[in-house]
C-alpha cells in the first residue's frame, strides 16, 4: 500500500529519504520564521539612525525566535565572543527544549541577525536578516576578520583565481558567461581599501556599482540571473563570507574566499580556531562543506532581491527567501502576518 513503511531495504531507503526530506523542509520554514521575527524586529527601527539600537532589536528576536525550534542549536558565527556579545555568542546553545527523553538534531548556525545595521539605520537598501545552518560541522568556524573575495554564477566555476589581477578575473568571467567585458556589472563595498581594485576595474571597462554594506546580498545576487550583477570583488568580513558560501552550495555559485590575516594576534586567533594554513584560499565547499546546508534570509529594507517588512494596521507583510542544498531547494516565502482581523476589506495581496 502506498506509503505504508515496510522493511524492505529499497523501502527502508525510500523512507529515509523522504523523511530527511520532510526534516529539511520543516526545517527551513523554522528557519524562515527566525530571519522573519528579526527581520520585523529591526524593521520597526528603520531610519532612526540608531545603528546599536537597530542591531540589539534583530538580536534579541532571533534569540528568541530559536526558543521553539526543535533542534539543539550550535551558534559557530555569531555576534562575537561569548564575553562580548549576550546573545547569540560563538558557541551559545539554541533552540527548543526537547521533551524528555528525546534528542532534537544537532545543527551548527551562522547567524547575521541584521546584515547592513547602516542600510537599516538610515533607511537605505538591502538590509536583511540571515542565517545559514547545517548539519554540525558543516560551517567553517571563521574569525571576525577580514576575507578577500571574488564571487560570480554558476558558469565561472572553475574560471576565476584571486591571485590574478582583477582585470584577468573579468575576462574570464565575461567569455564564461558571453559577452564582453563592458557588459560586466561588478559589485564592490565602497571602501578606501578598494581605491586600486575600483581603478582596475574601471580601467578593465567593466561597470562599477559601489556599495555601502552588504556584500553578502550582493554574492546572491551576482551567483544568480537576471539581477544585473555578474561578479563581487574585494574585502568584506569573514562571517558574511561563510554565509554568502552556504548560500553558494544551494546556487551552485562559484566563490572563492581568502581570510585577511592581519596581524600575529589574529593569526593565533586562527589557530586556536582551527584554522592551519590562514592564507589558504577556499571555495564555497570549504568554507560551508555542509551536506545539507539551510539559508534563509529576510529582507528588512527595500532590496533588490527581497522586499522590506511592511506594517499596515492589523499585521505585517515579509518577504524571505529559503533556500536548502539537500533536496536542492529555491523558494520566496512571502507571508502576510495578521496580529488582528483584517479590516472590511479583507487581506490586501496585491
Ligand atoms: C562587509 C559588509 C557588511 O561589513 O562585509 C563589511 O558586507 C566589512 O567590514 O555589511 P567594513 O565595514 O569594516 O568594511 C559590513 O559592513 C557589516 O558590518
Amino acid at each position: 500500500m502506498a506509503g505504508q513503511a515496510t522493511k524492505s531495504p529499497q523501502n527502508k531507503s525510500r523512507n529515509s529519504a523522504n523523511g530527511e526530506q520532510y526534516l529539511a523542509a520543516h526545517l527551513s520554514f523554522e528557519m524562515a520564521r527566525v530571519v522573519e521575527e528579526a527581520a520585523i524586529a529591526a524593521a520597526r527601527t528603520m531610519g532612526q539612525g540608531d545603528r546599536p539600537g537597530s542591531d540589539q532589536a534583530a538580536v534579541q528576536a532571533m534569540r528568541r525566535a530559536f526558543e521553539d525550534v526543535p533542534i539543539a542549536g550550535n551558534i559557530v558565527i555569531g555576534e562575537g565572543e561569548r564575553d562580548e556579545a549576550p546573545m547569540l555568542y560563538i558557541g551559545e546553545r539554541v533552540g527548543a527544549k526537547p521533551p524528555r527523553g528525546l534528542e532534537y538534531p544537532a545543527i551548527d548556525i551562522a547567524v547575521d541577525p541584521l546584515e547592513g545595521t547602516n542600510l537599516c539605520a538610515t533607511g537605505a537598501a538591502n538590509s536583511i536578516a540571515v542565517l545559514a545552518a547545517s548539519e554540525a560541522g558543516g560551517l567553517l568556524h571563521a574569525p571576525d576578520c577580514y576575507m578577500e573575495k571574488i564571487i560570480a554564477g554558476p558558469g565561472c566555476q572553475g574560471a576565476l583565481d584571486l591571485d590574478a589581477p582583477p582585470e584577468d578575473n573579468l575576462k574570464a568571467i565575461a567569455k564564461r558567461l558571453d559577452r564582453d567585458v563592458d557588459d560586466l556589472v561588478v559589485m564592490v563595498l565602497d571602501r578606501p581599501r578598494h581605491e586600486e581594485l575600483i581603478a582596475s576595474i574601471r580601467k578593465a571597462g567593466a561597470r562599477i556599482r559601489l556599495i555601502g554594506d552588504g556584500d553578502l546580498s550582493a554574492g546572491i545576487a551576482a551567483a544568480v540571473r537576471g539581477a544585473g550583477v555578474h561578479a563581487v570583488m574585494g574585502i568584506g568580513g569573514a562571517p558574511e563570507g561563510v554565509i554568502t558560501a552556504a548560500a553558494m552550495r544551494c546556487l551552485h555559485g562559484a566563490m572563492l574566499g581568502r581570510l585577511v590575516v592581519g596581524n600575529k594576534e589574529m593569526e593565533r586567533r586562527m589557530e586556536k580556531m582551527g584554522i592551519r594554513d590562514p592564507h589558504k584560499i577556499y571555495q564555497a565547499e570549504d568554507l560551508a562543506p555542509g551536506k545539507k546546508i539551510i539559508f534563509a534570509a529576510c529582507g528588512v529594507t527595500p532590496g533588490n532581491l527581497l522586499q522590506g517588512v511592511r506594517f499596515f494596521g492589523d499585521g505585517y507583510r515579509t518577504h524571505s527567501l529559503v533556500m536548502t542544498s539537500q533536496p536542492n531547494t529555491v523558494s520566496f516565502r512571502d507571508t502576510v502576518h495578521l496580529t488582528g482581523k483584517p479590516d472590511r476589506r479583507g487581506v490586501r495581496l496585491f
